[in-house]
C-alpha cells in the first residue's frame, strides 16, 4: 500500500505504512506487498501443495526460538546478575548468534551481483515446427524466474558499471526445468571453456590490492584481451553503449551458443536464442553511469522493482534464428560453434516464439535471487546442446559451482529451484535433504520397489540425446581453423554503429586504456584496434597520446548490420520516470493534470519540491536535496523555485551562491545535467524562466508553451526516441 503522501510512487518498504509509536498489540505477520511473488509451494519432489506462499514464511504473532518455543525477551542475555557474566546455558543467545554467524554463503564467482523477478512466459506456437518442447506450444503459460546480473563485481558493487549483463531465465515447464542462462551481449570473450578462469582472473580486481572493483578499466583485463585476441569482439560490445544499459528492461538477451532443437519426429534444427525487449535497447550515458555509481548504486534493481510495482511490467519476446542442421554446422560462412561470432539478423531474421512478462517482485532476496541456481544442462525434451566448446564446459561448471555455493548436492530442492514436474530420480541423501524418499531400492534394475522408477520410452516424452554423428578425429587440444578470425565481426559491429555510438566507443576505449598503468598494454591494444578499424584506432591513439599502428591483418570487407545500432527508431515509454519540479507559486491544477497524464501514459511521475511533505496539497516524492537528474528520463518544470531554506552553502557545496540566486541551485543542476544527458525538458508558466537561467532555451528537445498538457505531449513524443540525439554532435562519420 502506498503511503498517503506518495500516491502511485513505487518503492514502499512494506505492505502497510508504519505508525510513529512502536506497535505493541500482538498480531500475525503483515501480508506481503501486493506485487510480491514467491516460489510456488511445491514439495522438494515437484508435487503441488495447497499451501499458500505465506506458509513458507514466519508464522504466528509471537517471537519464538527456531523450534517454535515462545520467548519473552530477546534483548538481554542470561547473566549471573545484571552486572555479571553471561551464562553458557543461554541457549537463545547461542542459537541467535550462531545462526547469525552463518548467515552468509559464498557469492557467485561471477555474476555475484544480481536482481531477480517472477513472471510468466507464453508460447506463440510458432516454434512447434522445429521443437517438441511443450512450453513453446501456442498459448502455453509457464511460470518463470529471471535473474539479471553484472559479471565482474562483488555482491555489493554498483549496478551501472561498464560490464556484460547476465539474463538468466528459469522456465518451470511441466516437462522439467529449462534454464536459458543468457547474457546481454551475443558473443563471448573466449571460444573454449578452459579459458574461463583466465578471462575472469584478468577481469577481476588485481589480486594484491583488490582494486578496481567491478570494472575492466585496468591492466590485467587489457593485458589478457590484447594477447588473447579472440576476446576483441566481446570487448568491442563492452566498450559500446551495450556495456552500460539504461535498465534491465531495455536490454536484449542472447543465448550466445547455438542450440539444437528437436521436433516430434526427431528432426533437428540449429538455433540461436534472442530476447527482444518491448521497450527497445537503450543505454545510459557514461556520465549518468558514473553519477549513479554514487547517487544510486542500486539503480537497475530499483528500476526493475519500481517498474513492476508501478504496473509497467517488463516484457520481452523470445526469438530464434533458425539454421539448417548441416554436418558443417555453419551458416552463410559463419561457424555456428564459434561463440565469438554472431549471425547478423539481416541474414537470419529473429522469429518470435513467445512472450516473457515479469510481473512479481521477490518476497525475499536471499531465498529467491541468491539461492536460485541455473544450469545450462537443465533442458526439457526438444532442446539439446551442440559441440560449442564453451557450452560444453559450462555443462560441467554450473552444477559444480552450486556444490560449494549452496552447500551440497540438493540445491534443486531449495524452494526457488524446485521443478514443477514430478521428480523421480535415484539421487539420495546428502546435506540438507528435504525429500523424504520412500521405498528401499533407489537403484535400477530393481524388483523390491516394483521396478519403479521406469525409464520413459519414446512415446512417453523422454529427453532424447540427439544421436549426432561425431567425426572420426585424433584426440587433440586444438580449435578448428575457422576459430582463427578474431577481427572481422568486431569490425562488423563498429561499421554498424551510428556516428554518436562510435563517439561513445572511442570514448570508452580511451578511458579504459587511459586507466591502465603500463604503456605496453595500451600499445598492444592499439595494435588490435588497428586490425578492427583505422579511424577507431587513430582516435583512441590520439586520446592516449600514442601513434596509431598499422594493421597486421587485412581489414575485413563487411556488410553493416543495422539491427546492431540502438539509435534511430521509436519505442514505447512505459515505466519511464518523469520528474516534475514544483514550487508554491506553480499552478497546481496544471501540475495535478500533468501528473495524471504521465500516469495514464504508463509512466511514473515524481514531484520534486523544495521540501518534503506537500506543496499546497500535492504530495512531494523528491526534494531538491534528494532528487538527482539521473533518476529521471525527462524533467518538466512548472515553476522557478527560489532557493529553498536548506539551499545553504554550509550544507552542500552545490548550493553555491544560494543567497543571491533567483532559482534554487539544485534545480539548475538538475536541468543542466538532464540537458547534458540529452533528456527531453519541458516547461510552462514560471518554469520557462528556469530554462532561460540554465541557458538551454530554444535548444533541441527543450519544449516550452502556455499549456502544460501540450508541453507534456511533446516531451512524451521526444522520449520515444530515448534521447535527444541531436545534442550529441559527432566528429567521426
Ligand atoms: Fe556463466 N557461470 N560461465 N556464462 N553465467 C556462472 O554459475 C561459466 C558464460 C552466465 O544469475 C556460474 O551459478 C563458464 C556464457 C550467467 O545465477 C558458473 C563459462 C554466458 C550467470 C559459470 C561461462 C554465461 C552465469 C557462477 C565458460 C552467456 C549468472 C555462479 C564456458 C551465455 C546466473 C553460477 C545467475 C554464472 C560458469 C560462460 C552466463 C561459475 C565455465 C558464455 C547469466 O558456473
Amino acid at each position: 500500500m502506498a503511503d498517503a503522501l506518495s500516491p502511485d510512487a513505487p518503492g514502499a518498504p512494506g505492505s502497510a505504512p508504519p505508525t510513529v509509536d512502536e506497535p505493541t498489540t500482538p498480531h500475525d505477520p503483515l501480508p506481503p506487498k501486493k506485487e510480491q511473488g514467491a516460489p510456488q509451494t511445491r514439495t522438494p519432489t515437484g508435487a503441488e501443495t495447497d499451501a499458500p506462499a505465506t506458509a513458507m514464511g514466519q508464522q504466528g504473532a509471537y517471537l519464538t526460538t527456531a523450534n517454535g518455543a515462545r520467548l519473552r525477551d530477546t534483548d538481554h542475555s542470561l547473566k549471573a546478575g545484571p552486572r555479571g557474566p553471561v551464562l553458557l546455558q543461554d541457549h537463545h543467545l547461542r542459537e541467535k548468534i550462531t545462526h547469525f554467524d552463518h548467515e552468509r554463503i559464498p557469492e557467485r564467482v561471477v555474476h555475484a551481483r544480481g536482481a531477480g523477478a517472477h513472471g510468466v512466459f507464453t508460447g506463440y506456437g510458432t516454434a512447434e515446427a522445429v521443437t517438441r518442447a511443450d512450453f513453446l506450444k501456442k498459448g502455453r503459460e509457464t511460470p518463470v524466474f529471471v535473474r539479471f546480473s553484472t559479471v565482474l563485481g562483488s555482491r555489493g558493487s554498483a549496478d551501472t558499471v561498464r560490464d556484460t549483463r547476465g539474463f538468466a531465465t528459469k522456465f518451470y515447464t511441466t516437462e522439467g526445468t529449462f534454464d536459458l542462462v543468457a547474457n546481454n551481449i551475443p558473443v563471448f570473450f573466449i571460444q573454449d571453456a578452459i579459458k574461463f578462469p583466465d578471462v575472469i582472473h584478468a577481469g577481476k580486481p588485481h589480486p594484491d590490492r583488490e582494486i578496481p572493483q567491478a570494472q575492466s578499466a585496468h591492466d590485467t583485463f587489457w593485458d589478457f584481451v590484447s594477447l588473447h585476441t579472440e576476446a576483441q569482439h566481446h570487448t568491442m560490445w563492452n566498450m559500446s553503449d551495450r556495456g552500460i544499459p539504461r535498465s534491465y528492461r531495455t536490454m536484449e538477451g542472447f543465448g550466445v551458443h547455438t542450440f539444437r532443437l528437436v521436433d516430434a519426429t526427431g528432426a533437428t534444427t540449429l538455433v540461436k536464442f534472442h530476447w527482444k525487449p518491448k521497450l527497445g535497447v537503450h543505454s545510459l550515458t557514461w556520465e549518468e553511469a558514473q553519477l549513479l555509481g554514487g547517487v544510486d548504486p542500486d539503480f537497475h534493481r530499483r528500476d526493475l522493482y519500481d517498474a513492476i510495482e508501478a504496473g509497467a511490467y517488463p516484457e520481452w519476446e523470445l526469438g530464434i534464428q533458425v539454421f539448417p542442421d548441416t554436418p558443417e554446422e555453419t551458416f552463410a560462412g559463419i561457424d555456428l560453434l564459434d561463440p565469438t561470432k554472431i549471425v547478423p539478423e539481416e541474414l537470419a531474421p529473429v522469429q518470435a516464439v513467445g512472450r516473457l512478462t515479469l510481473n512479481r517482485t521477490p518476497r525475499n532476496f536471499f531465498a529467491e535471487t541468491e539461492q536460485v541456481a541455473f544450469h545450462v544442462g537443465h533442458l526439457p525434451p526438444g532442446i539439446d546442446v551442440t559441440n560449442d566448446p564453451l557450452l560444453q564446459g559450462r555443462l560441467f561448471s554450473y552444477v559444480d559451482t552450486q556444490l560449494t555455493r549452496l552447500g551440497g548436492p540438493n540445491f534443486t530442492q531449495i524452494p526457488i529451484n524446485r521443478p514443477h514436474a514430478p521428480v523421480n530420480d535415484m539421487l539420495r541423501d546428502g546435506f540438507h535433504q528435504h525429500a523424504v524418499h520412500a521405498g528401499v531400492a533407489p537403484y535400477r534394475p530393481n524388483s523390491l520397489d516394483g521396478g519403479n522408477p521406469f525409464p520413459a520410452g519414446d512415446t512417453e516424452n523422454a529427453f532424447v540425446d540427439v544421436p549426432v554423428t561425431v567425426a572420426e578425429a585424433p584426440k587433440v587440444r586444438a580449435a578448428p581453423a575457422s576459430f582463427d578470425d578474431h577481427y572481422s565481426q568486431a569490425r562488423l559491429f563498429w561499421q554498424s554503429m551510428s556516428p554518436v555510438e562510435r563517439e561513445h566507443i572511442i570514448r570508452a576505449y580511451t578511458f579504459e586504456l587511459g586507466k591502465c598503468y603500463h604503456q605496453a598494454i595500451r600499445e598492444r591494444q592499439l595494435r588490435c584496434l588497428a586490425n578492427i578499424d583505422p579511424v577507431l584506432c587513430r582516435e583512441v591513439a590520439t586520446g592516449l597520446g600514442l601513434p596509431a599502428p598499422e594493421p597486421t591483418v587485412p581489414l575485413a570487407d563487411v556488410t553493416p548490420s543495422p539491427a546492431l545500432s540502438q539509435v534511430g527508431r521509436e519505442w514505447p515509454v512505459d515505466g519511464r520516470t518523469v520528474g516534475i519540479v514544483v514550487a508554491p507559486d506553480a499552478d497546481l491544477r496544471d501540475v495535478d493534470q500533468v501528473r495524471r497524464a504521465v500516469t495514464s501514459a504508463g509512466m511514473v511521475p515524481l514531484l520534486i519540491g523544495p521540501h518534503g511533505g506537500e506543496v499546497d496539497g500535492l504530495p512531494v516524492q523528491r526534494t531538491f536535496a534528494t532528487a538527482r537528474s539521473v533518476e529521471f528520463d525527462a524533467v518538466l518544470l512548472a515553476a522557478a523555485p527560489p532557493p529553498a531554506p536548506d539551499a545553504l552553502p554550509a550544507r552542500d557545496a552545490k548550493a553555491g551562491a544560494a543567497d543571491t540566486a533567483a532559482v534554487d541551485p539544485r534545480v539548475l543542476l538538475l536541468v543542466d545535467e538532464a540537458w547534458r544527458h540529452a533528456k527531453a525538458l519541458g516547461a510552462w508558466g514560471g518554469g520557462v524562466g528556469v530554462l532561460h537561467a540554465a541557458g538551454v532555451s530554444g535548444t533541441p528537445g527543450v519544449v516550452t508553451g502556455a499549456d502544460a498538457s501540450d508541453v507534456f505531449t511533446a516531451v512524451r513524443q521526444l522520449m520515444a526516441a530515448h534521447r535527444v540525439w541531436e545534442r550529441f554532435p559527432a566528429s567521426v562519420g
